[in-house]
């Protein structure tokens, strides 16, 4: 086994991140800003865009990310680029020897994440597949009250994102994103943590298409049965042929619900509505980040594990196959949650 306390006997350590996007960004300011890191590398796609993205943040460009994991002075890789080249670029870097993290999802395909947990074991690196929705307001937000509402029966979650014209870009395109769910593999694991095993999943998607892999509209919607017998329906939309915006999470229990619509909470009960506090959607990746280093350089746990996260993806993947053959998928007991 890994043993998180040997892992770094020194000061620093360095650090070869892969990608340029928004989630890069952030991980390189957060990296920048903790005196136990040094970002030694970037690897992106355009060279253009890598090559100011070093600049801006006072480090080296290299391509292609092979390169990067080349480097013998890199002991951890931060994987913030498209979901398609999480598996291979995780794959290379454990094989390497280095640590590893990598922004949900771990893969877009379940058999290669199964293969990926035991090459950590291996390895005996550490693996930490980011879920910032954990760490945010919302998400503390129904921990903080989900007692009040009795015996749960009915869960949904709706994130619609309407976008017109819908950017042709890797987020609307079907190899590169991954099946809805995957891709967007945190709107399952709220529900996941927060209600634990899956008894069944059915699901159905839709896709305007644009041409061959991209499409303009994509609309999912997916049903669960958990195991303690609380239905959950999750809805996920985005661009051109969406026309409201919503982002609602609601919990629907004996003695009252939780409704979140946007940044608003609200625990209504017979003849009572109150408000909730929600904290921020901001400053989560910095989070992830510092308690990455906290958990390498001290030992500290990390708030999920790639177990819990590869439980999420085999969910993910029954909707998947749910959603290909129409049919309802039933999951085994013998799931890998710790
Ligand atoms: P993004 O801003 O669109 O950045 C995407 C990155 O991937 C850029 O470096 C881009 O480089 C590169 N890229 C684009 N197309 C590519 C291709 N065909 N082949 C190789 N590289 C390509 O995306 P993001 O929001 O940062 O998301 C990155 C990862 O973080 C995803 O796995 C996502 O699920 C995860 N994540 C993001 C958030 C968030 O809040 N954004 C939250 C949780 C998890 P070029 O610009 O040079 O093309
Ligand atoms: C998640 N946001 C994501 C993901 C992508 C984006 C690709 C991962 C896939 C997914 O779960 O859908 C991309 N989000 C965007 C883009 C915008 C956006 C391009 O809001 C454009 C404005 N992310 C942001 C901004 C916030 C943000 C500005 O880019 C605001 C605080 C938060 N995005 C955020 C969070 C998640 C996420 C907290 C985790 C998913 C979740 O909460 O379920």
């Amino acid at each position: 086994m890994y043993n998180a306390k040997a892992a770094l006997g020194k000061a620093k350590v360095r650090v070869g991140l892969v990608g340029t996007g928004y989630a890069a960004k952030l991980r390189a300011e957060a990296l920048l800003q903790d005196q136990r890191s040094d970002l030694v590398a970037v690897a992106g796609n355009t060279l253009e865009r890598t090559q100011t993205f070093a600049k801006d943040y006072q480090t080296e460009a290299i391509a292609p990310w092979q390169d990067l994991i080349k480097r013998e002075d890199i002991e951890l890789v931060v994987i913030s680029t498209i979901n398609s080249e999480h598996g291979a670029i995780a794959r290379a870097a454990l094989l390497a020897g280095k640590h590893v993290v990598v922004e949900y999802p771990l893969a877009i395909d379940l058999a290669e994440a199964e293969e990926l947990l035991a090459l950590a074991k291996t390895q005996k690196k550490l693996l930490h597949v980011e879920h910032i929705e954990l760490l945010g307001g919302l998400h503390q937000a129904l921990k903080q009250n989900i007692d009040k509402v009795g015996h749960l029966f009915y869960v949904r979650y709706s994130t619609i994102n309407p976008q017109n014209p819908a950017p042709r870009k890797w987020t609307y395109n079907h190899n590169q994103f991954g099946f809805p769910l995957i891709g967007a593999l945190s709107r399952l694991h709220r529900l996941t943590d927060l209600f634990g095993e899956v008894f069944s999943v059915n699901s159905h998607q839709r896709f305007w298409e644009i041409e061959s892999d991209y499409y303009q509209t994509c609309f999912c919607m997916t049903q669960i049965c958990f195991q303690s017998g609380l239905l959950a329906q999750i809805i996920y939309g985005k661009g051109e042929t969406l026309w409201q915006y919503e982002r609602k999470f609601e919990v629907h229990g004996e003695n009252g619900g939780l409704i979140f619509d946007g940044d608003t909470g609200l625990f209504i009960q017979h003849g009572q509505t109150t408000a909730i506090e929600v904290g921020t959607r901001w400053g989560l990746f910095a989070k992830d980040t510092k308690m990455v280093l906290d958990h390498l350089f001290d030992g500290t746990p990390l708030y999920v594990t790639p177990e819990e996260s590869l439980y999420t993806l085999k969910v993910a993947d029954a909707a998947k196959r749910a959603a290909e053959t129409g049919l309802t998928i039933f999951l085994t007991n013998q799931s890998s949650r710790k």
